[in-house]
């Protein structure tokens, strides 16, 4: 079997959580370990399309390459680096947005929701996000790109401008159109006090997310206090249609342990839910604390992280700008 390319960002806007694992790092650390040839990117360019603290950001760069270590990313094996130092994906970014039709935009509905009400507020960054998200793909031509389930529609868009390019520009090979690696069951991870919204760090409520840094008690307390309701354990996939926060415990109870929910409904029946709660509490723990302990010792090795992400960049600058002059020259520079 041929190695796939592999490429996935992830913002630095906070403290990653258990979605960014369970839809995304969790993956990054399997199709690394299947050999396949890995590029991952602390998206900095991105997260400036909305406002951050310098200080802040600068910080929580250096915090997401520790999550990605922690998380089981090898140096040694696949690049880390962040995007703001490779100045390909910026430029890149300009020339396909030349490409990109406002039609397509206009039908991306991240924008619609983290714009909100006040759309003539959000910065034009933000409405081009999914291009420069392509850019980031397509100079690395990587064929397959892991993402949790809210970005498949970016990837979509990311797949028309690599044909449409392709086709303007009668070079039908010249950029990958990539295909996107989406767990079939439980890609989206959803807030532990509404299980219609996802789970995100920019959530006001820490009591919505289990963060990669999160203490055992604190798993603890925060799955105590997931929201529930008064029915029983439900004892079919069926009746989880009206139950989205149940479905999202059993989502990730599932994730975590590898078995299917099926098997969850006759080991717990007739249970309530602070039996369930607390053995889904052992089963995070699991995972997470020793990731949480690890990127706690990383937090505190700032050159450590500082010469991951500078080697990472340097092997990114060299791929990224060979592409970037074939690119130029396509368009005529
Ligand atoms: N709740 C989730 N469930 C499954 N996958 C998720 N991802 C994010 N949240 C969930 C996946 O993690 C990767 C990195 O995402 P990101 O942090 O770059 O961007 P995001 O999707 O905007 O994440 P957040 O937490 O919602 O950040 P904020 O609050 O800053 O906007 C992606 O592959 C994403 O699919």
């Amino acid at each position: 079997m041929t190695a796939k390319k592999i490429f996935s960002g992830v913002q630095p806007t906070g403290n990653l959580h258990l979605g960014n694992y369970i839809g995304a790092l969790k993956n990054f650390v399997e199709l690394q370990n299947e050999n396949n040839k890995c590029i991952f990117c602390v998206v900095d360019l991105h997260a400036v399309t909305v406002k951050q603290d310098p200080k802040l950001l600068k910080q929580n760069i250096r915090k997401t390459t520790s999550a990605f270590l922690a998380c089981g990313i090898n140096p040694k094996k696949s690049i880390i680096f962040n995007q703001s130092s490779v100045p390909a994906h910026s430029e890149g970014s300009w020339l396909l947005s030349c490409i990109a039709r406002m039609g397509w935009l206009n039908r991306m509905t991240q924008f619609k929701e983290k714009a909100g009400s006040d759309k003539e507020k959000a910065s034009v960054g933000l409405y081009i996000y999914p291009v420069l998200m392509a850019a980031d793909i397509l100079l690395y031509d990587a064929t397959h790109v892991p993402v949790g389930d809210d970005q498949k529609q970016h990837l979509e868009l990311a797949r028309d401008i690599s044909k449409k390019f392709n086709s303007d520009f009668n070079a039908p090979n010249f950029f990958q159109v990539p295909e996107p690696l989406i767990q079939k069951n439980f890609a989206r991870v959803m807030s532990l006090k509404d299980g219609r919204k996802k789970m995100s760090k920019s959530d006001p409520s820490d009591l919505s997310r289990i963060n990669l840094t999160d203490t055992e008690d604190q798993i603890i307390t925060k799955i105590k206090k997931a929201k529930t309701d008064s029915d029983p354990f439900p004892r079919d996939l069926k009746s989880l249609n009206t139950r989205p926060e149940i479905e999202n415990l059993i989502g990730i109870y599932c994730s975590l342990t590898k078995t299917k929910p099926e098997n969850l409904f006759s080991d717990f029946n007739n249970k309530n839910f602070s039996y369930f709660k607390k053995k889904l509490a052992e089963v995070v723990n699991d995972k997470i604390f020793p990731i949480s302990r690890e990127i706690q010792k990383l937090n505190n090795d700032v050159e450590y992280i500082d010469k991951v992400l500078e080697q990472g960049s340097e092997k990114a600058y060299e791929l990224s700008s060979k592409k970037i002059k074939q690119l130029k020259n396509k368009f005529g520079f």
